[in-house]
């Protein structure tokens, strides 16, 4: 039975990686933070019906080198999932310092731990389309970096961490450059999940508007069920490379309101205002990836389309208020 580590397993991508390792029969390890209040809401769905977890948990931080080399050392993974980070965009730019930390040297501290312990583990980074920036569009994985963020910043830190590692010590480290994934599992103060929260809030009664940003933003938004699949697909190539994953189609952030609003019979522009404090210090203004590479060295291909995917949303948050 193949073994995986998945550092960020309590989020919205490790759940789903979680589930769709054990489906195919692997022993999987997760690495958790201690907080305050159990944050595994997300975990609920590995519950086996006597209410016992199917996956092993451990404490861990990316900010404890030492820890995560003890754990890798306990663990003896075959394939470690990178996928902790301070992953908001718009909060990196209040908290750069910290994110430069999780979100970059983060990625180091595993990569340098995985070296350390002699583990053969194969090891995936959580690459982001937001390290294209202000490029433009389409993009490619022979497309130029230009981050617009902190986060993004970070990110093409560790994504080229990942491939030093790969080139210096002929570690088996792949990037997977992941565009806009999304699904009910999505953090709250996400675009997609703050506008289809907002529906649903408005139909119980809850809620009148919805402050939003910037509606002119355009994004490849797909859904984290079928990427993490390609992550897995990632780790079984016969090489370590780097794949852009993306639906290649883009839509707006006011089309996102459309869709949902009317989906439910409303008109988003009687609910919707622009509220500044949503507007970044650099806006990335659209990204549309080209997922060619993927399709044709791994067979990957998104199965969900942008309207199936807001709907979807839609529903499971109605269902979640009662609305
Ligand atoms: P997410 O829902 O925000 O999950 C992030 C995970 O990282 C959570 O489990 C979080 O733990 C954990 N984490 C944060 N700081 C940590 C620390 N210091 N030590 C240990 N764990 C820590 O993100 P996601 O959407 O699943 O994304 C997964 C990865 O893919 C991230 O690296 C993200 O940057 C990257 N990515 C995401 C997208 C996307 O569209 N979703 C696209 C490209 C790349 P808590 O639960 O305790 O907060
Ligand atoms: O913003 C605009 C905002 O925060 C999308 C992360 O998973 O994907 C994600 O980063 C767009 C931006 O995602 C609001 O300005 C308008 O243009 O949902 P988002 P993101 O910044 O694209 C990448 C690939 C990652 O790697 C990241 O980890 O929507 N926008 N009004 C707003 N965004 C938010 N959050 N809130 C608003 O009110």
């Amino acid at each position: 039975m193949p073994i995986a580590l998945i550092t960020g397993v309590s989020g919205q991508d490790g759940s789903y990686l979680a589930q769709l390792l054990l489906a195919k029969g692997y022993e999987v390890h997760g690495i958790v933070r201690r907080s305050s209040v159990l944050n595994r809401s997300r975990l609920e769905q590995l519950h086996g019906a006597n209410g016992a977890v199917s996956l092993a948990l451990h404490y861990g931080d990316l900010d404890d080198p030492l820890g995560l080399l003890r754990l890798i050392e306990a663990v003896g993974p075959d394939e470690i999932y990178h996928l902790a980070a301070q992953s908001h965009v718009g909060v990196s730019f209040e908290i750069p310092d910290y994110t430069s930390s999780v979100t970059g040297l983060g990625t180091l501290r595993v990569l340098e731990a995985l070296r350390l312990s002699g583990c053969q583990a194969r090891f995936y980074q959580a690459s982001s389309s937001e390290m294209f920036g202000s490029a433009p569009p389409p993009q490619n994985e022979q497309t130029p970096f230009h981050p617009r963020s902190p986060y993004g910043v970070a990110k093409v830190f560790a994504y080229w961490a990942t491939v030093n590692y790969r080139e210096s010590y002929g570690m088996f480290a792949s990037n997977g450059i992941l565009f806009n994934h999304e699904s009910p599992r999505r953090g709250e103060n996400f675009v997609t999940r703050k506008v289809t929260r907002a529906v649903a809030s408005i139909l119980a009664g809850t809620q009148r508007e919805l402050h939003l940003g910037n509606l002119d933003a355009m994004r490849d938004w797909g859904f984290a069920g079928d990427y993490v699949e390609g992550m897995w697909r990632i780790l079984q190539h016969d090489q370590p490379d780097d794949f852009v994953l993306a639906t290649g189609e883009a839509h707006s952030v006011r089309e996102l309101c459309e869709v949902a609003f009317s989906h439910v019979g409303l008109d988003h522009e009687k609910y919707v205002a622009i509220d500044p404090r949503y507007f970044r210090p650099a806006e990335v203004d659209f990204l549309l990836g080209d997922p060619a590479k993927a399709n044709r060295l791994l067979g990957w291909t998104p199965s969900t389309t942008f309207r199936q995917l807001v709907t979807t949303m839609v529903d499971a948050d109605r269902a979640e208020l009662g609305a």
